[in-house]
């Protein structure tokens, strides 16, 4: 017998987290508030493609941005040059956000006059993925640069994304990327996930991506 306990304080971590989220979902669904968490590597597009997104949804929905980092308040200052409410959340150091942070994140962002607030999460394919942040629905953005293989090496993240955008198509004819072979790498790991090509720089395929989120946020708040 063995003189000391082992405590799987992972397992107890996540438990603890997926409960927080379910919380703070049912809050938002009281509230009417939709709240999207987007994820990716660094440097894919995230802000570029939210910055586009805003664009196009401004008009029609009250949208509120948490743009998380480890530091810096790069991303916040480009948001709010555009008109989008904005906060900048440091995590200090910590490679994810979980569902209490996005619940603190939401406080200071000041939701009562947001339809959609979606949360710029930390840029990693893999930490984030772990942590369910409360979020009624999860996006990813892949960038062509990064190679249609990563649905095989960070097979969770794209499991748990129920949809994954496609990026900087304008440079697909510089990269060996096959989309028709990363699509199929994608429905391997989520049958269910819906995947849309796009191109923050052209705006190419964002009305297809607003289309669906329009969809998810008046059906949330119906
Ligand atoms: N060629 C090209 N570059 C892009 C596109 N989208 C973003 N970028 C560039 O990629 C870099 C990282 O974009 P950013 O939005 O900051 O990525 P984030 O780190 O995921 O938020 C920036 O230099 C962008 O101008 C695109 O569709 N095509
Ligand atoms: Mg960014």
């Amino acid at each position: 017998m063995e003189k000391f306990r082992v405590l799987e304080i992972k397992q107890s971590v996540f438990a603890d987290n997926d409960k927080r989220a379910d919380e703070l979902r049912k809050e938002l669904k009281a509230k009417k508030v939709f709240l999207l968490n987007l994820m990716s590597s660094p440097g894919a597009g995230k802000t570029s493609t939210l910055a586009r997104t805003a664009e196009q949804l401004k008009d029609e929905m009250r949208i509120g941005v948490m743009e998380a980092d480890i530091d810096s308040d790069v991303d916040a200052r480009t948001m709010a040059e555009l008109g989008v409410k904005t906060i900048q959340l440091h995590t200090g150091g910590m490679c994810h956000l979980d569902a209490g942070m996005t619940a603190r994140g939401l406080e200071g962002l000041q939701t009562d006059d947001v339809d959609l607030a979606i949360l710029e999460n930390v840029g990693n394919l893999v930490c984030p993925a772990e942590f369910d942040t409360g979020a009624v629905k999860n996006a990813m953005i892949l960038s062509v640069p990064e190679g249609d293989d990563k649905p095989l090496k960070y097979p969770l993240m794209f499991t748990v994304c129920d949809v994954v955008l496609i990026n900087k198509i304008d440079v697909l004819p510089y990269f060996d990327f096959d989309m028709d072979l990363c699509r199929r790498n994608i429905l391997m790991r989520n049958p269910n996930a819906r995947i849309i090509p796009v191109c923050a720089r052209t705006g190419e395929g964002i009305d297809v991506w607003a289309d669906w989120l329009r969809m998810q946020v008046e059906e949330w708040r119906r």
